[in-house]
């Protein structure tokens, strides 16, 4: 049955959906909630509502009676180009890998959860750098009840394994029960590919998060070579994703892995000019591929995209300082000159 949501309601989503801080995040179901059309074809996803403002409800309240909430943030705000995570089997590597590709001092021990806590870092390629974050394990026998909160804001993962262990096949299937109880999907598919196809009369269900996934094949060092293993995992694990094979001993692979997440997550450096003046190459704002002049515009200033008249763009255009609208798609390494 068609959804038939109203803009108002798709916003009251995005702005609970962009929401890191749990007051906000609560106002924006609030919202979701007034805005919703009643009617069957929205039972559910008015149920749905319903439990979140409940949960989040209780979480404040529990958090306000202890007072301030021990322990580090588990919700870290997102950072650089893109926020990854890096999850997956207790003990495969995650916070050695944190440490050699961001410079951390994520605490990597040979023994399991060792990662209380998500730890963030930066990533650097070339000239802008992708944020990764580095987060407890997923097992049945430490269970982590802010996990799905915690990875609501990724814009992707990479789910590491250790395939020269035994029960790495069965530790993978585990963490995927453990996400998708927490309705957080992950998939092989990267936004360099184009978004999925959505259909436009289906229900959405904002309460689950796609996350496009790389699998880290960890301490390829400890295996001759990895393929033998890595078909076994995907057929007992049914996974299917894109592969690195990498090693924090050796460095192997390392310098991959950077370069690989630029490319998939399709992100697009701009640089800006002031009329007149040399461009800035100091600091590229970063959008995605299929972003446009306008949507530059808005992350320079607010202000400059609501008064934003036309752009002039090297790189991208047929010719150098070409006149463009905002609708133009941006390409990585445009120089832009927004006119107001
Ligand atoms: N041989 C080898 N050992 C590794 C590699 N990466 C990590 N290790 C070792 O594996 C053990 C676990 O590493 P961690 O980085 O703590 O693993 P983790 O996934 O963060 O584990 P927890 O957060 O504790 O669940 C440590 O003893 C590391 O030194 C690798 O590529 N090769
Ligand atoms: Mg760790």
């Amino acid at each position: 049955m068609p959804a038939n949501l109203t803009p108002e309601y798709k916003n009251a989503e995005a702005a609970y959906k962009s929401a890191t801080d749990p007051r906000d995040r609560l106002s924006g179901l609030k919202e979701m909630l007034r805005t919703i059309p009643k009617h069957k074809g929205t039972e559910h996803l008015r149920a749905d509502i319903k439990t979140r403002i409940k949960d989040l409800t209780d979480e404040l309240a529990a958090s306000k009676k202890t007072g301030v909430r021990g322990g580090p943030p588990t919700v870290i705000r997102p950072e650089g180009a893109a926020q990854v995570v890096l999850i997956g089997p207790p003990n495969t590597g995650k916070s050695a890998l944190h440490a050699r590709l961001t410079g951390s001092h994520a605490e990597s021990g040979p023994y399991p959860f060792a990662t209380q806590y998500p730890l963030p870092g930066m990533l650097q390629v070339e000239d802008v750098s992708i944020q990764l974050i580095d987060e407890p394990s997923l097992s049945a026998e430490h269970p982590i009840p802010w996990i799905g909160n915690a990875l609501q804001t990724a814009d992707a993962a990479a789910f590491v394994v250790d395939l020269s262990r035994p029960g790495c096949v069965e530790q993978t299937v585990v963490a995927h029960q453990i996400l998708a109880e927490r309705r957080i999907v992950l998939s092989g598919r990267w936004p360099i590919q184009g978004s999925a196809e959505v259909d436009e009369n289906a229900v959405p269900d904002p309460f689950t998060t796609v996350l496009p996934t790389v699998l880290i094949a960890n301490k390829a060092d400890l295996l001759a070579e990895i393929e033998d293993e890595l078909q076994i995992l995907e057929e007992l694990a049914e996974v299917d994703y894109p592969t690195l094979a990498t090693s924090a001993e050796t460095g192997q692979g390392l310098d991959a892995v950077g370069p690989w997440l630029f490319g998939q997550l399709g992100i697009v450096r701009v640089y800006t000019k002031v009329p007149g003046m040399p461009p800035d190459l100091g600091r590229p704002f970063t959008v995605r591929a299929g972003q446009t002049v306008g949507d530059v515009a808005a992350l320079v200033h607010r202000e400059i995209a609501a008064t934003f008249r036309y752009a002039r763009i090297w790189g991208s255009c047929s010719f150098d300082g070409q006149q463009v609208g905002k609708d133009h798609p941006v390409r990585d390494g445009d120089v832009v000159e927004l006119h107001t």
